[in-house]
């Protein structure tokens, strides 16, 4: 049994799930899954069996649980130092934190209005100006993280870390409400869309049978 496993949301809709499942496939640790389906009348029950703050992503290590995407970034990346989940650089490791940071404590407007949603596409979709703003904000993040620190990578810090983790649930979102994008952004969410993790999750999520209607 591998000594690890990871508390997940259905693929399909669980952007923290996914943050979290991409940061255990950077550390390339073997990890067993649990799905709860979320809005199910004992998903909170579910959840709480395991974890005390009945939310997922949560990671088991060896029967220790370790909640919240960004805790099981740090948990791994101290396990795994040599593993790249952060930049080696020092400033390029605060900015990642930063980009990390604010994601996970910001883009509310953003987040509420476009949940991930890897079942349907919504053309068309009204963006607040509140939105427009998160959006905004997040392609400046990526242009001064691919500018400054990704010159010799595709990604945010060049390889892969947990800051790509992070915002590949924007890239989703981006993707299912059809976002107009400028071209480096584009660019970087092509990058997101084929990396192979990604391409897993998102193959394994088709599979799923549940449905959310958002809307
Ligand atoms: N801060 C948490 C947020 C996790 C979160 O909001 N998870 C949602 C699913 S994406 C959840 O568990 N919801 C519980 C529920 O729907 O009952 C993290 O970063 O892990």
């Amino acid at each position: 049994m591998p000594r690890y496993k990871l508390l997940l949301g259905n693929k399909s809709y669980s952007s923290w799930s996914l943050r979290g499942w991409l940061i255990a496939k950077l550390a390339g640790i073997a990890f067993e899954e649990e799905v709860i389906f979320l809005r199910k009348p004992d998903t909170r029950s579910r959840i709480l069996a395991r974890s005390p703050a009945g939310q997922v992503p949560a990671l088991i290590d060896d029967g220790e649980v370790i909640w919240d995407s960004l805790a099981i970034g740090e948990h791994l990346a101290e396990r795994y130092p040599d593993r790249g989940l952060w930049p080696a650089d020092p400033l390029a490791r605060s900015r990642a934190r930063s980009v990390v940071a604010e994601m996970h404590s910001g883009f509310r407007a953003l987040r509420m209005a476009l949940p991930m949603d890897l079942r349907r596409r919504y053309p068309d979709h009204a963006l607040s100006p509140e939105v427009a703003q998160d959006i905004a904000r997040i392609e400046a993040i990526w242009r001064d993280c691919r500018a400054r620190h990704g010159l010799d990578g595709a990604f945010l810090f060049g390889a892969p870390t947990i800051a790509d983790a992070f915002y590949a649930p924007v890239v989703t979102r981006f993707r299912s409400f059809e976002v107009t994008l400028a071209a480096d952004s584009e660019a970087y969410c092509a990058t997101i869309m084929d990396w192979s993790p990604m391409r897993q999750w998102l193959e394994e999520a088709a599979e799923e049978s549940e449905t959310i209607a958002f809307f």
